[in-house]
C-alpha cells in the first residue's frame, strides 16, 4: 500500500474509532519555538511541583530524543463535551467537564491501539508509539502542526468544529507520511476573555502558571494546599473550566460528544452539598471507579472540598 493509500485509510479508520480529527505531522522540522519556550516555562518555575515534567524536558522539546526513528506524527482529537455545565451539581461545587465520565486515558490508549493495529496490517514492520497526556512530547503542538486548531490564549488547542474540549492523542511512527498543512491563524484576535474570568490571574496570554492554576491545585498538587491559594478554588473541586466556559469558540462550536463513555456519572451529578461534605472513602471508590477523579486520590478530594468550605 502507497503512503497516500494509507494516510486515507488510517483517516477513516481514526473516524471509524470515534475520533473527531485526525491530521498529518513530519518530524523532520524541529519545534523549536515551543522547545524554547518550554524551556523558559520551567526556568520560570511555572511547573509548580510537576517534577515528572521536568525530568523528562529534553524529550518533551525534541522528540527525535523520545523516539529517535520518528518520522510522522498522526495527531487525533476526540470531542468529550457532554453539554453538562460544571453548576449542575447541586451543592454549589464545580466539576471540570474532562471527568464527568470515565479515565480518557484508558478509552483513548486502546482505540490508538487499535488504530496502531490497522497499520501493522499493512506496514508489520512499522515502529508505533502510542501516546496520551503521559508521554513526554507537547500534544498541542503537534496538533497545531497537524493541522487541527491552533492553541488560545488559554493555551489549550481549539478546534474550528468542536472548540477546546477535545482530548489528544498521537501514534509517532517510523513511516514517511505526507503531512498536513499546519494550522498557522491564531483566531483569538483582541478577545481576553480566558483570561479576564480565570479566578486566580494564572493566566497571561498563551502562558500558564501552574502554581495559580485550579487545576493544577486541585488535581496535581499534593499536601495541603499553599495558603496564599487555599481560598481561591472559587467552587472547584476537580479541574477548572473557567477559562474554556468563557471562550466564544467553545459558545458557539460545542458539539454533544458521541463517545458515551463521557458521559456525567449520575451518582456525581445528584450529589447534595451534604453528600459532598460526608463522603466518605468506601463511596469514593465506588463513586469515582475508572474515572480520572482516582488521581487525586481520596484525601485530594476531602482536601478541595474543604477548601471551598472553609472559606
Ligand atoms: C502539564 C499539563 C497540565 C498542567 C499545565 C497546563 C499547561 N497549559 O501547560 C495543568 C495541571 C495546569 C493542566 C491543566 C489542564 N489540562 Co493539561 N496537560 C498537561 C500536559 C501533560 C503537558 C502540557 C505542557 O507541555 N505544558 C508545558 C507548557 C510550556 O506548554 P503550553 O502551555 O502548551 O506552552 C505553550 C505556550 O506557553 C506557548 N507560548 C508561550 N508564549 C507564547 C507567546 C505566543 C505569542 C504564542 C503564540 C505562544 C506562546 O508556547 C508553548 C509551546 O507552544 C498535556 C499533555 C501533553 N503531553 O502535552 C495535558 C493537556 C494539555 N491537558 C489537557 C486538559 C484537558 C487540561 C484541562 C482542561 C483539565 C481541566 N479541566 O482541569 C486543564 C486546562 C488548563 C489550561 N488553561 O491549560 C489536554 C488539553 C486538550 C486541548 N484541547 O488542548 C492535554 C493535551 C491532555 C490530552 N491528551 O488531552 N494540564
Ligand atoms: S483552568 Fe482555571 S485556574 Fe487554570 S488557567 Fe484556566 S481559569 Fe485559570
Ligand atoms: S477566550 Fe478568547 S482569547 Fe481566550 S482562548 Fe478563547 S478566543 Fe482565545
Amino acid at each position: 500500500m502507497d503512503s497516500t493509500s494509507l494516510k486515507e485509510l488510517i483517516k477513516a479508520s481514526a473516524i471509524k474509532l470515534g475520533f473527531q480529527k485526525v491530521g498529518f505531522a513530519s518530524t523532520q522540522l524541529p519545534i523549536q519555538i515551543a522547545s524554547s519556550n518550554l524551556s523558559k516555562w520551567f526556568a520560570a518555575g511555572n511547573h509548580a511541583t510537576m517534577y515528572w515534567m521536568e525530568k523528562r524536558q529534553e524529550e518533551r522539546g525534541d522528540i527525535q530524543k523520545y523516539f529517535p526513528e520518528a518520522k510522522s506524527v498522526i495527531s487525533l482529537a476526540m470531542n468529550y463535551y457532554h453539554g453538562q455545565s460544571s453548576n449542575v451539581i447541586k451543592g454549589d461545587y464545580k466539576f471540570s467537564n474532562y471527568a464527568w465520565g470515565d479515565d480518557y486515558h484508558d478509552i483513548i490508549k486502546k482505540k490508538l491501539y487499535l488504530l496502531g493495529q490497522v497499520i501493522h496490517d499493512h506496514y508489520p514492520e512499522a515502529k508505533i508509539i502510542a501516546c496520551n497526556d503521559t508521554s513526554p512530547i507537547m500534544e498541542k503542538v503537534w496538533a497545531q502542526r497537524a493541522g487541527l486548531g491552533w492553541q488560545g490564549k488559554h493555551t489549550n488547542l481549539i478546534t474550528r468544529d468542536y472548540g477546546s474540549w477535545v482530548f489528544l492523542g498521537e501514534l509517532i511512527t517510523d513511516i514517511e507520511i505526507d503531512p498536513d498543512l499546519p494550522f498557522h491563524d491564531d483566531l483569538c484576535g483582541s478577545c481576553t476573555a480566558c483570561i479576564d474570568a480565570c479566578p486566580t490571574q494564572a493566566l497571561e496570554p498563551y502562558d500558564l502558571d501552574a502554581r495559580k492554576c485550579i487545576s493544577y491545585l486541585t488535581i496535581e498538587h499534593r499536601g495541603e494546599l499553599p495558603l496564599e491559594h487555599k481560598h481561591k478554588l472559587d467552587g472547584w473541586i476537580f479541574g477548572c473550566d473557567a477559562c474554556q466556559d468563557v471562550c466564544p469558540w467553545n459558545k458557539k462550536f460545542t458539539q454533544s460528544s458521541i463517545e458515551q463513555a463521557f458521559k456525567p456519572r449520575t451518582d456525581i451529578v445528584n450529589k447534595s452539598l451534604e453528600n459532598w461534605s460526608e463522603l466518605t472513602e468506601e463511596e469514593f471508590r465506588i463513586t469515582f471507579k475508572n474515572s480520572p477523579v482516582k488521581r487525586t486520590k481520596y484525601a485530594g478530594l476531602l482536601r478541595n472540598i474543604e477548601a471551598n468550605i472553609n472559606k
